[in-house]
């Protein structure tokens, strides 16, 4: 791999401002109220008030997540309720909706009056505020404006790049998590029609790791639990998610599980605020009489990158039991359906436990006391996010994780497994579909056989090894399918660079973006529908289907008139592109788009797990895709569960550093900042902060809410720098930093990134933190 630097230049053209202009001076109070509730509610009609939305918002709302009927909520990937509850909504699912449904529109005058250049200066909460887009765009050098285009002729300017390549590997394509299925489908045909598998997506920087270890401990990518497991579990184990911000509607299934006397176990560095209490939102007598539930029964919290080694001695602890008390482990699911046990049973008696207490930050009592909840529940769930994915060992993190649940046989049963919790919508449903760099041949045999393509073999580029290639010059088409790249990649002035060397950029959207200010030489602004619109084809409305994070499949209806006639479909912008750059194609591009069902029929025969795809997905609740591993069926090389035995990772930050953690705030999706807020946290007004343990503070001189300048060190030695930004004393394990993404990507190097996933390292950058030092 060729180290990668960033020149101070490259720093400093950098636009620092993500979120808005703040309301007012910083605030700090630390949070004592309940998750969701009234707080909640309150922050809801604020933000519906700001969108103009107070009539349509509530309309779309009781609308979604229903029973086949109408449209899937566009925030977060956790499952609808499967007792038919239709009111199964959240706040931030709520702001997800009404920001797509803004009455605001961004159309050619306002192109007209501002450059792309006075643009760039423009802070990102300002260009997604313009509203909804209503027309293709192009770039027009010679103004520095977009200006309109027909869809005609943006299809035609995609399709001549990509016919001129003289490799089609010189072209990357993006898949952000909201695309539904039929669309993922047609995008990775289009792409592997023309030869490539650069398929770079967001799941590169979220649960790739989560995918790699559970394929190679279980032979499955994902998670084998539902949510009536979630619902049976007698112990719940929460490791680094901020569930009440970032998947909220789990927090009924924690309120249910503590109300039936499960144990729920969280472990986070930060006591979020789903490791509290919360007022179950829609009920509505706990909501009139502010009745609370508590929804963590035990809290942990480890440094930064300490979770494999409070697992490792949970496992370690278990083994020791089961000397004197044989019940403690389930031999028989291990002899049976297991490889690798004694290695892995060696391996923990070899860890010791001062090196346990010292990886993990926490006491051994501590790490006794979940070995204990575990030992003493009969169905175990372990669930994560992020908190466990974005390091350097996040394969072997996940791993552990498996290994501990093998260890009592919780795989296979009813309230027992790993349960990931993605991100986006759909993330999931696109791996599926076949958003993939790393294709089997088997998917490739099948789906050359079934679309009568010839797919390309060799693995493509996922999100690093995209942008490095697009900054050396070996990428030069760049294609976006929703999301924001620019913002949402590490190493932000290094991935500007990159996107500005492309020929042609192209970004299929709903509003402004920071991927559209940051571009190549000739660039396309591709407005679509959103989720929450009607989509109207020759052959009546169409639905599209999404996965969940459990596996999952349904149809989402969108219901709404769009936010302008000019707008097209996901999947006709993809057929669109692809007969233009395909001339000779054989694939019924025109065809598919007129019927999604045709699109449905194809993938029913092309992919494992859909057949009698449009039957099944128009159930009142769609259907589950077959989990081998559920079945206790392990498609792995042994035809076993296997455990692994790596060794523990040093993770103790070296003498004057701190490891930092980049997140989300509890006012965000992503790249979309929609205030200067984290309730659940206690801030208000401020995103440019840092989260510190006071003694932490106190050694660097640093005063509470005192200005610090934060310099990361990257593995290859470069600095990286953000300035002027405040310390917030905080409960965090000492040697632990946390503060907000997008803005800190600029701390992230692009050659930092997981040697096990290839994932960008997002939750353990090494820096430095000192009191600011005076501008020059
Ligand atoms: N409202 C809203 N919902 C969202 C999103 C959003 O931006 N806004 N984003 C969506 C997407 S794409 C994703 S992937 C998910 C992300 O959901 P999360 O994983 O919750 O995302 P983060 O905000 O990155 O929070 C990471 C959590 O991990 C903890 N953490 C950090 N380091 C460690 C560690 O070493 N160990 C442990 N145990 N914990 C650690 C942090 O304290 C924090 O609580 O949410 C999805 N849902
Ligand atoms: N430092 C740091 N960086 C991170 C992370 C982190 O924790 N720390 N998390 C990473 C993770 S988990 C993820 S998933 C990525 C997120 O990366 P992305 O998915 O690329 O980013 P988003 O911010 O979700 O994308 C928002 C944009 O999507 C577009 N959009 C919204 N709805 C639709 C739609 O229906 N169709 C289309 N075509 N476009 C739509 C809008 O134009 C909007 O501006 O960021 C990653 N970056
Ligand atoms: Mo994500």
């Amino acid at each position: 791999m060729s180290i990668v630097t960033t020149s101070k230049e490259e720093q400093d053209a950098v636009e620092p401002r993500v979120g808005p202009v703040p309301q007012g001076e910083p605030e700090f109070h630390p949070y004592h109220h309940p998750a969701a509730g009234w707080g909640a509610a309150k922050s809801v009609t604020r933000f519906l008030m700001s969108e103009r939305a107070l009539v349509d918002g509530p309309r779309a709302i009781m609308k979604m997540n229903h029973e086949n009927t109408g449209f899937d909520c566009p925030g977060c990937a956790w499952p609808d309720d499967t007792k038919g509850l239709h009111l199964d909504i959240c706040e931030n699912g709520i702001k997800h909706v009404t920001w797509e449904m803004t009455h605001k529109r961004v159309g050619r005058e306002f192109f007209a009056a501002h450059t792309v250049t006075e643009l760039s200066e423009w802070s990102d909460y300002d260009l997604e505020d313009q509203g909804r887009l209503t027309e293709p765009m192009v770039y027009d050098p010679e103004s520095d404006r977009y200006v309109p285009i027909s869809w005609k002729e943006a299809f035609e300017l995609v399709g001549r790049t990509l016919r001129e390549l003289d490799d089609p590997n010189r072209a990357s394509f993006y898949t952000s998590g909201r695309l539904g299925n039929e669309a993922t489908f047609l995008y990775q045909l289009m792409a592997r029609e023309l030869g490539t598998n650069n398929l770079p997506d967001c799941s590169n920087m979220c649960h790739e790791a989560s995918g790699r270890a559970l394929q190679a401990s279980l032979g499955t990518g994902k998670g084998t639990v539902d949510l009536k497991d979630w619902e049976t579990a007698d112990a719940l184990f929460i490791f680094g998610v901020n569930a009440a911000s970032n998947a909220p509607r789990m927090l009924t299934a924690l309120a249910e599980a503590y109300h039936r006397g499960a144990q729920i176990v969280h472990v986070n560095p930060l006591v979020e605020a789903a490791a509290t209490r919360t007022i179950v939102p829609h009920d509505f007598t706990d909501m009139a009489l502010f009745k609370t539930t508590k929804t963590s029964t035990l809290n942990l919290q480890p440094r930064i990158g300490g979770d494999m080694a409070l697992i490792r001695g949970m496992a370690k602890a278990i083994l020791e039991q089961s000397v004197t008390d044989p019940k403690a482990l389930d031999q028989e699911f291990v002899d049976r359906h297991t490889a690798g046990f004694e290695e892995y049973r060696a391996l923990c008696e070899a860890t010791e436990w001062e090196e346990i207490e010292r990886q993990s930050g926490l006491s051994r009592d501590d790490v006794l006391k979940a070995a204990r909840v575990y030992e003493e529940a009969d169905r175990t769930i372990v669930s994560w996010c992020l908190g466990l994915t974005q390091h350097e060992h996040g394969v072997d993190t996940v791993r552990e994780i498996v290994n501990l649940l093998l260890l009592r046989g919780n795989l296979g049963r009813e309230g027992a497994g790993p349960s990931p919790v993605r991100g986006h919508s759909n993330v999931q449903g696109n791996r599926t579909c076949g958003i993939d760099h790393r294709p089997s041949d088997e998917f490739l045999d099948r789906l050359g056989e079934v679309c009568g393509i010839d797919p390309p073999r060799a693995h493509g580029l996922d999100t690093v090894d995209t942008i490095k290639a697009m900054h050396s010059g070996d990428v030069t088409v760049f294609v976006g399918m929703g999301g924001n790249f620019a913002l949402a990649a590490p190493d932000t002035p290094y991935t500007y660079a990159a996107l500005r060397k492309c020929e042609l950029t192209v970004q299929v959207s709903t509003k402004l973006n920071r991927s559209h200010i940051v571009h190549g030489r000739q660039a396309l602004i591709l407005p679509c529908l959103g989720r929450t619109e009607k989509d109207h084809q020759r052959k009546g409305v169409q639905s599209t289907s999404v996965e969940d994070s459990m596996s999952m499949v349904h149809l989402s209806l969108g219901m709404k008139r769009p936010a302008s006639p000019n707008l097209l479909s996901e999947p006709a912008i993809v057929a669109g592109m692809a007969r233009a750059a395909l001339p000779d194609s054989e694939t019924p591009w025109a065809w598919y788009i007129e019927d999604y069902d045709r699109i449905r029929d194809t993938m029913a025969k092309a992919l494992d797990g859909f057949e009698d795809f449009n039957r099944r997905v128009r159930l009142p609740l769609g259907f589950r895709i077959k989990q081998p591993a559920r079945e206790l069926v392990f498609l792995t090389p042994s035809g076993r569960a296997e455990f692994s035995s790596a060794a523990l990772p040093d993770v103790v930050p070296a003498e004057g550093t701190l490891a930092l953690g980049t997140m989300r705030s509890h006012d965000q999706w992503n790249t979309t900042i929609y205030s200067d807020n984290d309730r659940y946290r206690g801030i208000k007004n401020l995103r440019t902060l840092v989260f510190m343990n006071r003694a932490d503070m106190r050694e660097r001189g640093i005063e509470d809410m005192g200005p610090v300048d934060i310099t990361s060190t990257a593995r290859d030695g470069s600095h990286r720098y953000l300035k002027g930004y405040l310390a917030v004393p905080y409960d965090i394990p000492r040697g632990c930093a946390a503060g907000y993404m997008p803005e800190m990507n600029v701390l992230c190097a692009l050659g930092d990134y997981s040697t096990q996933s290839d994932q960008p390292i997002m939750k353990h950058v090494n820096v430095t933190i000192s009191p600011a030092s005076p501008n020059p």
